[in-house]
């Protein structure tokens, strides 16, 4: 609400060297929507209390009743780990009776996730990949929880399979929580990027990197090189431009850590690109591994948001219409200019 004329909306500046929780900043961050009703507030609520419940066990992953696998597989056929289960279920949880979703979807299920029967329904949906990087648990890398947040289409009633498969361009906010050596959200919701850092000592993320835009000039460039054979002819002369060798411009460095969110986030700070292009060893990834609704989408909001790009090599990630909830597709994503680059490789040569 304007006083005098003058917006009370915080602007970045007014938080310099000011101790800002996450809570404060999207109630600051709600003003500028005065329809807001406060439900997508309390859904990004509701998501940081998630990840300070996934964090306290993810520093306690190594005890035995945490390692090691559930003895199951998820929709992917990949082992699914004691610690997705319970990251998914604790998202879930934490969302099914509130009455601000019309549905759910998660990578750790086949379907989408119907909001209980019992429960209300409400004018947003949440799709998520709970624990990303899953395979690291056991050997203590740093994983990721990413999120993507959409109204419902469907105008009533439980929201359905097609409130899920919205195009990236539609998404109302995204972001992640990485679980590394400190417990970082970072999320947009069209307003700029903005990180913060969990203080486990009291509970509260505070604001620590406001309005993160990706630097100018890349230091890294992220892919699992060692399926290097597998890629197209545009793939890999783009890999090798990357790594200098075509004397047009100077080398980058690699850093894989086969970790989405974590990468990601690595680049996003320093400046680089990720991509985990098609690839022919395996007909599963003929269309890339990762997950456009939940994993792809909400990476390319952010990337935009940050001032960078996000491709499948030929086409904007967010305006991808997604077909099925589990669909792959390749993904470029980093600095404008390298994902660009990226695209005139595959477009010359493949
Ligand atoms: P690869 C983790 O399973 C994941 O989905 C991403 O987090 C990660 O970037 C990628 O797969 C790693 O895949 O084939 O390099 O092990």
């Amino acid at each position: 609400m304007a006083v005098n004329g003058a917006s009370t909306v915080p602007t970045l500046r007014s938080y310099a060297g000011k101790i800002v929780t996450i809570e404060r900043f999207i109630l600051d961050q709600q003003q500028s929507y005065p329809d807001a009703t406060g439900a997508l507030t309390s859904i990004l609520y509701d998501i940081c209390l998630a990840a300070k419940i996934i964090a306290s066990k993810t520093t306690r992953a190594g005890l035995a009743d945490i390692l090691g696998s559930a003895g199951k597989e998820n929709v992917q056929g990949e082992t699914v780990q004691k610690l997705d289960e319970y990251a998914d279920q604790i998202i879930f949880k934490l969302n099914d009776h509130t009455g601000r979703l019309a549905v759910m979807a998660s990578e750790e299920h086949e379907g989408i996730i119907p909001i209980p029967a019992h429960f209300p329904v409400g004018p947003y949906v949440l799709l998520y990949d709970p624990l990303d990087g899953s395979s690291n648990i056991d050997v203590n890398v740093s994983i990721g929880t990413i999120f993507a947040i959409y109204r419902r289409k469907t105008v009533e009633g439980r929201g359905t399979l097609e409130d899920c498969l919205q195009k990236g361009g539609d998404i109302v906010a995204a972001g992640y929580v990485i679980y590394g050596s400190s417990t970082m959200l970072v999320y947009s919701t069209g307003q700029g990027v903005h990180g913060f850092t969990l203080d486990p000592t009291i509970g509260e993320f505070f604001l620590s990197h406001p309005n993160i835009r990706i630097p100018d000039k890349p230091k890294f460039y992220s892919v699992n090189q060692g399926y290097e054979q597998f890629w197209s002819e545009g793939v890999k002369r783009y890999t090798e431009w990357l790594q200098g060798k075509d004397k047009t411009a100077k080398p980058l460095s690699l850093r894989y850590i086969g970790s989405l969110v974590a990468d990601f986030h690595r680049n996003l700070l320093t400046g680089g690109v990720y991509y985990y292009p098609a690839d022919s060893k395996d007909p599963d990834q003929s269309t890339g591994k990762l997950r456009l609704v939940y994993e792809c989408a909400p990476m390319a909001f952010l990337a935009e948001q940050a001032g960078g790009a996000a491709s499948t090599g030929t086409e904007r990630i967010l305006d991808l219409q997604p077909s099925a909830l589990h669909q792959r597709v390749p993904i470029f994503v980093g600095n404008t200019g390298l994902v660009e680059k990226a695209q005139e490789f595959i477009k010359e040569l493949d």
